[in-house]
Formats: C-alpha cells, structure tokens, sequence
C-alpha cells in the first residue's frame, strides 16, 4: 500500500491468524497499513530493504512478529530508526516463551517494545500503534478517546450478563 502507515512484518505464514487481530484493529481505527510476510532467517535481505526503505516511503511504525528464536523484530530495529512493536507468536515447542525472551530482551540501545504472547499480544500491538500514531493525529486521538470512553459500559454489560446467570442482580458500583 503506497500511503502505509503501519507495516505489519511476520516471519511466515504461519503466524497470519494471528496477526489478523492487529490488521482488524488498525482497520477498526482506519489506519493505512501493509501486511507482509519476510523471514530475519530465511529472508534476510528482504528484511533489510523493507526496514532501510520504510522511512522515506512515510511510514511511522513496525509491528513485527514472529516465533521460536524469534530475531524479526531486532533485526527490523536494526535497520530503521522508527519505532518497531514485537509480537511473539505462540509457536514450537516451547509455545512462545523462546519468543517473548527473544523480543523482549533487547540489548540497550535498540528497542522493541514487547507485547504479550499470542493473539491478546497481537491485539495489543495494533491499539498501541494506534496510540503512538495519534500523538500526531488529532482525529486519530479523538477515535482513540471514543474507543477508551466505551469500555466501561461494555464491562458493565459483561457484569450484568454474569449476574444474570447467577440469577443476582448486579451490585452498585
Ligand atoms: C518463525 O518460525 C515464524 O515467525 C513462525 O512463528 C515460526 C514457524 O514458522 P513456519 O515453520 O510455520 O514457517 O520464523
């Protein structure tokens, strides 16, 4: 996508059903993004281009994910001075744990700010996007103010759901 805010790297295929769950958030916010899959191991020269030319095509910001010995999102960092969010997916054996320690445990200098594992980790990376973005965007801002102001209301909801299956009703808060 030309105009792409937002490029959202993963190391394989694989990891796309999981990573649909930032493309709906980015969508839900109506931010411009790319999808793309390149492997730091398998495709390392892809990923060095992707991350040099980012910049000056206008984007603002990686999302990277990846699993096992998970190096996607250090290596992008290696590459661009824009800010990378790392995703570890929940795959192998160890289940994304190799994958939360590979993300998380930049050495000083170069960041990648980690989220969870998995599919509420790849969640996460698109609101956080979204509220990096917005510091520069006033209308992202106001959506992202709308969003936060009807949460309360959805617990709420989830509340009265619980309480009427118990057969109570709700407390006052
Ligand atoms: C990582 O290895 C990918 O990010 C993926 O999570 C994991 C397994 O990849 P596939 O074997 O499914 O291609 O590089």
């Amino acid at each position: 996508m030309a105009d792409a805010k937002v490029i959202i790297i993963m190391g394989s295929d694989s990891d796309f059903e999981t990573m649909k769950s930032t493309v709906d958030v980015l969508a839900e916010f109506g931010v411009p993004n790319e999808v793309v899959v390149a492997s730091a191991h398998r495709a390392p020269y892809t990923v060095e281009r992707i991350a040099r030319e980012a910049e000056a095509r206008g984007v603002k910001l990686f999302i990277a994910a990846a699993g096992m010995a998970a190096h996607l999102p250090g290596v992008v960092a290696a590459f661009t001075s824009l800010p990378v969010i790392g995703v570890p997916m929940e795959a192998g054996a160890l289940k994304g744990v190799d994958a939360l320690y590979a993300i998380v445990q930049m050495p000083g200098g170069i960041p990648v700010m980690c989220m969870g594992i998995g599919k509420h980790g790849a969640t996460n990376a698109g609101y956080a996007a979204v509220a990096i973005l917005a510091n520069d965007d006033a209308a992202l801002k106001t959506k992202l103010h709308a969003y936060r102001s009807a949460l309360p209301k959805k617990i709420e909801a989830a509340n009265q759901r619980v309480q009427e299956q118990l057969g109570r009703s709700p407390a006052k808060s």
